[in-house]
């Protein structure tokens, strides 16, 4: 990962936040909202069996974000931001009375018609999800925090990919409960302030043209992980 991507042209000059940031959000074309699954997963065409397998491979995603998360307050010396992100690990696994979105993913879970036990067995989750996934936590595990803060800036385009679900999830697949999609309707708001945490640190800490380019490559790989977690589950998965 740390071969500069090709496609990105040098620059000699550091870009401006707001030129660094637009750059950042043109690697939007890459994210997994355009994947062939999930266009077909939000148009309406999976079928129950596919809409399973999608939702029990990413708990997988899901239960690996805090651990993500740590990894980043473990790596990170500076109290201020880890007062800021010690909030995206109880976001994920609640506190007091609020069951947190993991137990909201299972929900999810249960709306489409897996059990808890079944769920949580894990046994659905494919090689390459796995891989991808503890790829992401490995990468954060290891890479100085601001780097794996970068790496979130996935979430820059989430709100979308949850707004298309709960516009059209419904409709499509009336089957599925609808306190089912309360994950979703969670994030909009969570994505929203996760970004703009994300947006600070790395728009301040990568300086330099060779800094900024690390960090377009980095978003890059995030991408690249999202993108694999859907491929592997379109091969499990065939129409
Ligand atoms: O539910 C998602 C979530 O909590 C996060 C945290 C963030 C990160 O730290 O990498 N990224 C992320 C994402 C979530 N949901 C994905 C989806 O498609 O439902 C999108 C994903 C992201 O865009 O990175």
């Amino acid at each position: 990962m740390n071969a500069p991507i090709s496609f990105l042209a040098p620059h000699d000059t550091p870009w401006t936040p707001a030129e660094f940031e637009a750059r950042l959000r043109a690697l939007e074309s890459g994210y997994h909202i355009h994947h062939p699954f999930n266009r077909l997963l939000n148009s309406g065409g999976c079928s129950p069996e596919q809409i399973r397998g999608w939702v029990a491979n990413r708990l997988y995603y899901q239960i690996s974000i805090p651990l993500k998360d740590a990894a980043i307050l473990s790596n990170c010396p500076d109290r201020e931001t880890r007062r800021r992100w010690i909030q995206r690990l109880i976001d994920h696994d609640g506190q007091g009375a609020d069951e947190g979105g993991i137990e909201a993913w299972a929900r999810l879970g249960e709306a489409v018609g897996l059990d808890r036990a079944e769920l949580w067995s894990l046994r659905h989750v494919l090689p390459g999800v796995r891989f991808a996934v503890d790829a992401y936590v490995n990468f954060a595990r290891r890479a100085p925090w601001q780097e794996a803060v970068c790496s979130s800036l996935t979430e820059m385009f989430a709100p979308r990919i949850h707004l298309d679900r709960l516009a059209g999830w419904p409709s499509h697949y009336p089957w599925i409960e609808p306190e089912g999609l309360h994950y979703f309707r969670s994030r909009v708001p969570l994505a929203r302030r996760d970004v703009e945490h994300g947006l600070e640190v790395t728009l301040d800490h990568f300086r330099t043209p060779d800094a900024q380019q690390r960090a377009l490559g980095i978003l890059q790989f995030k991408l690249d992980i999202l993108w694999s977690i859907l491929d592997a589950v379109e091969k499990a998965y065939p129409v």
